[in-house]
């Protein structure tokens, strides 16, 4: 594509893409994830005010502790108060697991044909190199899409959940009652990155004690004074507990000044991370060295100089 094409490509797609054009917004999406010509223009010219208007959530937490169902309550209540919803379901940690993305289907499906809900599964293709990039520039085309809510859900493993924390302005980190043992030694990365603290699966035994435990740990004398997340006690597969779950969600607003500058700061780390990682690539690599082998002087050092 000549740069011309690519512009007015790009700008074509922004003005479908904004009319509320679902088939231009998979497209627009699949710009983003495949980095197709062109889609440094559309985000270049995506609209501030949504940007910045839009509130992101996101749901992380262990495999299996119903996120996606709980997900599936949100979208009801949200929906029932007229608000159009974009929901990404994404699983960095197994690049192969059909069967979560299969799930998320499943549990959501009353949703998939909804015209105010828009859901999309995002594999990270067995590379973890880029999917926090392609994260962001895919919540902000939701954002400019004309949704008043993005939910993103991903499974709590590792950094992940640290770098969620960047991608949403409101965190809601999903437990279940057998989390009780762990709590105590809970990363603290996790406690950090909290706005919200679900504790689901209410029907099982233990979850009033593990909720009144995890109220103590998280109140201001036990969190050097600082203001507390809040904690809600669910249980998603019969709706109990959503409805105030989801009023406290239903005001997630852009932060103030201070937080939103540091939201921003994480987003354009991760982005330009991944810009500058562009250029590299395994195959790339194994290829050049087995090339520069050849001079018999190969010394990894001066070799990596030149990235
Ligand atoms: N008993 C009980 N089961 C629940 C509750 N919420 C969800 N489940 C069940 O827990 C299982 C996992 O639910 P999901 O919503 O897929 O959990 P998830 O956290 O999205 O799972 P992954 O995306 O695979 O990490 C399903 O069988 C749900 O029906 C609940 O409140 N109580
Ligand atoms: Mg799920």
């Amino acid at each position: 594509m000549s740069q011309d094409t690519e512009h007015m490509e790009s700008t074509r797609l922004l003005q479908d893409l904004q009319s509320g054009n679902r088939r231009m917004l998979a497209r627009g999406i699949s710009w983003v994830e495949n980095q197709v010509p062109g889609y440094r223009e559309l985000l270049r010219a995506l609209p501030a005010d949504r940007l910045t208007a839009v509130p992101v959530i996101g749901f992380t937490g262990p495999p299996g502790a119903g996120k996606s169902t709980l997900v599936d309550r949100i979208i009801g209540e949200m929906v029932s108060k007229g608000h159009k919803i974009a929901v990404l379901c994404v699983d960095p940690s197994s690049p192969f697991h059909y069967g979560a993305l299969l799930g998320d289907r499943v549990r959501m499906s009353n949703w998939f044909n909804h015209p105010s809900v828009y859901i999309r599964s995002l594999a990270s293709r067995g590379s973890l190199g880029g999917l926090h990039a392609r994260i962001i520039e895919i919540t902000d085309l939701l954002k400019a899409a004309g949704f008043d809510y993005i939910l993103v859900e991903t499974v709590g493993v590792g950094q992940s959940e640290v770098e969620i924390a960047g991608l949403a302005d409101t965190t809601v980190v999903v437990l279940v009652p057998e989390a009780g043992d762990e709590i105590q030694t809970m990363k603290a990365g996790l406690m950090e990155i909290a706005d919200v603290f679900v504790v689901n699966k209410g029907d099982r035994p233990g979850a009033d004690l593990f909720v009144r435990n995890l109220r103590r740990i998280l109140s201001p004398d036990h969190n050097n004074g600082e203001r507390a997340a809040e904690v809600f006690l669910t249980t998603a597969t019969s709706g109990g507990g959503i409805d105030s779950l989801a009023a406290t969600l239903l005001l997630s607003r852009s932060r103030d000044h201070k937080r939103k500058s540091w939201l921003l700061a994480e987003r354009a780390y991760q982005l330009i991370v991944s810009r500058r990682m562009e250029q590299v690539s395994r195959a790339g690599l194994r290829q050049k060295i087995s090339e520069a082998l050849a001079a018999h002087d190969f010394n990894l050092y001066r070799f990596i100089e030149n990235y």
